[in-house]
């Protein structure tokens, strides 16, 4: 019989949202397996743990669908929520308005209130995609993000190119949050199970409210 290690995990759950294309299926399992796999849309959700395990931190990355139709049971994933990767068709720019309102409306809401943020610039391999600069521009991140730590970091899921990075920089903003948010996120933080009831019901139920 072997043993296992008691040393606790603590967990923590990273979300992944965008609109619909943006890429974020095709980066969760780039991250899991190294491997480009092919999409379809979302409907629901794509949940993988990946390993931080050099310090004992669990992390449940959780792939909301990004369809329009979709985008009201976001809400229902913020509570449990320790950071925020928002990703960014960086190439597709007549839809970046429609990004930018997503994510303030996303930042607005209370229970992610100081929680960290990385936006990934995502589609970099793309010619004539918007740099991570500009894109900062347009979603007006450095007014919109007043009061939370946040990164914007460039990256392609097709090739991988700054993935890492931009998943180093979350567990790295979750782990040294500012001040006035470090009791919010530590609490995220603990030995919580996910509301994955929760979620589950409400989607079963078309409940969004
Ligand atoms: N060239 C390029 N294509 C990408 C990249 N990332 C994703 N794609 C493509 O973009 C399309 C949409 O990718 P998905 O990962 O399904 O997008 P999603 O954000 O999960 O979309 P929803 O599930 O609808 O929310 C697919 O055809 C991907 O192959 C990238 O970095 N570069
Ligand atoms: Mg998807």
């Amino acid at each position: 019989m072997g043993t296992h290690s008691t040393k606790p995990q603590r967990q923590a759950h990273v979300l992944m949202l965008g609109l619909d294309g943006s890429g974020k299926t095709t980066m969760l399992y780039k991250l899991k397996f190294n491997e480009r796999v092919w999409t379809v849309q979302t409907v629901g959700f794509n949940v993988e743990n990946l390993d931080t395990d050099r310090n004992c931190l669990a992390l449940t990355l959780w792939d909301i669908g990004g369809q329009r139709k979709m985008r009201p049971y976001w809400k229902h994933f913020y509570p449990d929520a320790a950071g925020v990767l928002f990703v960014v068709d960086s190439w597709e720019q007549k839809r970046i308005e429609e990004a930018r309102k997503e994510l303030h409306r996303t930042l607005r809401n209370e229970s992610l209130r100081g929680i960290p943020l990385v936006v990934l610039a995502n589609k970099q391999d793309l010619v004539g995609a918007l740099s991570a600069g500009a894109l900062c521009e347009k979603l007006e991140l450095r007014r919109v993000c007043e009061g939370r730590a946040w990164f914007i970091q460039p990256c392609s899921a097709a090739t991988g190119m700054g993935l890492t990075e931009g998943f180093r920089k979350i567990v790295y903003l979750m782990k040294t949050p500012l001040r006035q948010t470090k009791e919010d996120i530590k609490i995220k933080m603990q030995l919580n199970c996910p509301s994955l009831f929760r979620i589950k019901k409400a989607l079963a139920c078309g409940h969004t409210s």
